[in-house]
């Protein structure tokens, strides 16, 4: 399998932890987001993905898009470890949380509507910053409601949620947004961190680190 992926991009952080956990070997081909006006929109990548945005994971006869779809394929088609429980209530709250990350944070502080702040709405620096922190800072208060801490975000199994967490709390660190209100989910991380499937896929280990 090819990842197409850019080092600090969180999404593409989501499948890299999926597939380490499931230890699937994986070759990265990198996407820069930004050198050259953003090679996600390069022809050669809109052919892979249309909507120009990693992560896409090529698989030898199709190309899989949008990092929770990708992992649920990866559970899918290689159950053990699973990612969700089986408990019908108990996955819909996996969902839920990994879903808070991936569906209502992370797309209000992705590149294209940063950049649109800064160059269509002519946002400075302390406006942009302040827009990331306020969106972060909502969807950790619901996230830090609902995980139940032990030791990963709903108990001692593995599961999407974690998935999600650890790549958006790297961001917040990133964009310097205070943790300190939320003392589940900085707990959560750092054991999730003690992971060799998570500390690999960490942003700092890939081959287009900067
Ligand atoms: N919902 C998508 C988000 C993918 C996404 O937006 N990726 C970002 C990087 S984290 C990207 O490629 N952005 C490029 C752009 O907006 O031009 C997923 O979960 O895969």
């Amino acid at each position: 399998m090819q990842l197409y992926s850019f080092f600090r991009s969180s999404a593409a952080y989501r499948v890299r932890i999926a597939l380490n956990v499931k230890g699937l070997p994986f070759e990265t081909v990198p996407i820069h987001l930004t050198k050259d006006g953003g090679r996600q929109h390069s022809p050669a990548f809109h052919a892979v993905n249309p909507q120009e945005r990693v992560p896409a994971l090529a698989l030898p006869a199709d190309v899989l898009l949008q990092s929770l779809a990708i992992i649920e394929y990866l559970d899918e088609v290689h159950p053990q470890p699973p990612l969700l429980p089986a408990d019908p209530i108990h996955r819909a709250k996996v969902r839920a949380v990994a879903q808070i990350i991936a569906c209502d944070i992370h797309p209000l502080n992705n590149v294209g509507p940063l950049n649109y702040l800064r160059h269509e709405l002519k946002a400075d620096k302390a406006a942009v910053e302040a827009w990331y922190q306020h969106w972060v800072v909502t969807g950790f208060q619901a996230v830090e409601a609902l995980i139940r801490p032990g030791p990963y975000a709903f108990g001692p199994q593995v599961t999407l949620a974690d998935i999600c967490l650890v790549p958006q709390v790297y961001n917040a660190r990133r964009f310097k947004v205070p943790l300190d209100r939320f003392p589940g989910i900085v707990a959560v991380d750092a054991a999730l961190r003690e992971l060799p499937a998570f500390d690999a896929a960490r942003p700092e280990l890939q081959p287009d680190a900067e």
